[in-house]
């Protein structure tokens, strides 16, 4: 990290402000350049022109130097606070790049700061997570994850973890004439915790998944039940055509949407019936598969229709997703029939996609249904596939230790095998990650960050 890098650090275009930032070797020499002062106290607002390499005034700002290893990077760092707007922005970068700086890679800082020890590298993932995130519920779950909760749980069981290991590894060299070697129930009952709190995190992530992506809730049911009508409702803006002819909507429509600030991604699917048109065809193959891909599916009935031919609809609807039958157009029955209807038990919700009735429970029992509330009461979320793959195999090598230690054989597989969970609890960390991991995880951030 020989190089001075320089980038814009917000968006591009017209706006009050823009941040440069500039970080490396030779930052405080382009600061000293750029202001024409030789002597800058470092984390002080300092308001000055700053001018270009012939002394031409680009711009009057606010220049913060931040002394390494005390800023974001761990290197020299500085922040150039100037007016918006493309041209101030560009001619300060170009003055940069004259004073010995080169363009920032997307995600060169924090890559900077995570090998330079600032943040490790889930830490580093989180920045940006939070940077990227649709919901505060995203925010939230990816800000525990910046701030270092998960780091400290994953540090903790390692550290469980390498005290049993080298316990185990020096009592190898010992026969047990000689040292009393640890008790299996002792063996056990430590790995089985670190057992219990990785499964417990993993079954965190198919909300955390959920956070990042939004749930995909599927809108299926036969032509003409009010399956768009109730996409709309949900919305409240008319945003899929609705008509009275039966195979109005051929392909699927997806938007996305805030439930509760959760985020989700409601589907209105074509209507499935026997047809010899090829489009609809094509449109109920679509329904099939965003079946297949679902969160949540919300199975829609016509509740007009008599009672049996309801009941006989809810029965004979098989699927392997979560489902939660919508009984529509309820203003067409009699208030004694509505009645009748009334208690439909959980997983069952009336509506009028027509005047609004039932949409706010429906909304409320998707929530419910999505989200599971002690993922979401303050404790950690995982959120990121890699991490996940890592406590996957964490889990993996535990399993695998409890065998061996419950067969009583094979110290030395005992510990290869706490070794390996030690080695994916680095990996999630970044202690063991190789470059191409690094270059991949940083291609994905901003310029500037
Ligand atoms: N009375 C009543 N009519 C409704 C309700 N919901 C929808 N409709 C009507 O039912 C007809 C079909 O509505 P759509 O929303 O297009 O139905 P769909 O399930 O999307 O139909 P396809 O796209 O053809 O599969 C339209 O005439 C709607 O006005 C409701 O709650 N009450
Ligand atoms: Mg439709």
């Amino acid at each position: 990290m020989n190089t001075t890098i320089a980038s814009l650090a917000t968006p591009e275009g017209v706006g009050g402000l823009a941040v440069i930032r500039i970080s490396g070797p030779d930052a405080y020499f382009v600061a000293q350049n750029l202001c024409g002062k030789e002597k800058i106290k470092p984390r002080y607002a300092l308001y000055t022109p700053l001018c270009s390499p012939v002394g031409l005034e680009i711009d009057s700002g606010v220049l913060t130097f931040f002394q390494a290893p005390h800023s974001y990077t761990g290197e020299d760092v500085v922040e150039l606070s100037c007016h918006g707007g493309v041209i101030v922005s560009t001619e300060l970068l170009e003055a940069c790049y004259s004073f010995g700086c080169v363009s920032a890679q997307p995600g060169e800082f924090t890559r900077r700061a995570f090998l330079n020890g600032k943040m490790d590298l889930c830490q580093a993932e989180a920045v940006a997570d939070v940077i990227m995130s649709e919901s505060s519920a995203g925010k939230e779950a990816s800000y525990k994850i910046l701030s270092g909760k998960f780091s400290t749980l994953i540090l903790k069981l390692k550290q469980s973890l390498f005290v049993l290991v080298s316990t185990l590894e020096g009592e190898l060299d010992f026969t047990e004439d000689e040292i009393t070697p640890t008790p299996t129930k002792e063996k056990r009952a430590l790995v089985l915790n670190v057992l219990s709190q990785t499964k417990d995190v993993l079954s965190t992530y198919s909300t955390g998944k959920m956070l990042q992506h939004g749930a995909l809730i599927a809108l299926v049911g036969k032509p003409n039940v009010g399956k768009s009508s109730l996409l709309n409702a949900i919305l409240s803006e008319e945003r899929t055509i609705v008509s009275e002819t039966p195979g109005t909507t051929r392909d699927a429509v997806e938007v996305p949407f805030l439930i509760n600030n959760f985020p989700v991604r409601l589907v209105d699917t074509a209507g499935i019936r026997r047809s010899d048109d090829a489009v609809e065809g094509l449109g109920m193959g679509f329904t099939r598969q965003y079946i297949e891909n679902a969160d949540l599916v919300l199975k829609v009935i016509d509740l007009s229709l008599p009672r049996d031919a309801v009941e006989k609809e809810i029965k004979s609807f098989n699927c392997s997703k979560p489902v939660i039958y919508v009984l529509n157009k309820s203003d067409l029955l009699n208030n004694g029939s509505k009645k009748a209807w009334g208690s439909n038990g959980p997983g069952v919700v009336t509506t009028s996609a027509l005047r609004g009735d039932g949409v706010d429970d429906l909304k409320e029992i998707i929530y419910n249904n999505l989200v599971n509330h002690s993922s979401l009461s303050g404790a950690l979320v995982l959120t990121n596939s890699r991490h996940k793959l890592s406590l996957d195999s964490v889990a993996n090598s535990l399993e695998r230790a409890l065998f061996i230690i419950d067969s009583n054989d094979f110290p030395e597989i005992l510990s290869v095998e706490l070794r390996n969970a030690v080695s994916h609890l680095d990996e999630i960390l970044g202690l063991t990650s190789v470059d191409d991991i690094l270059d991949n995880i940083f291609s994905k951030f901003c310029i500037g960050k």
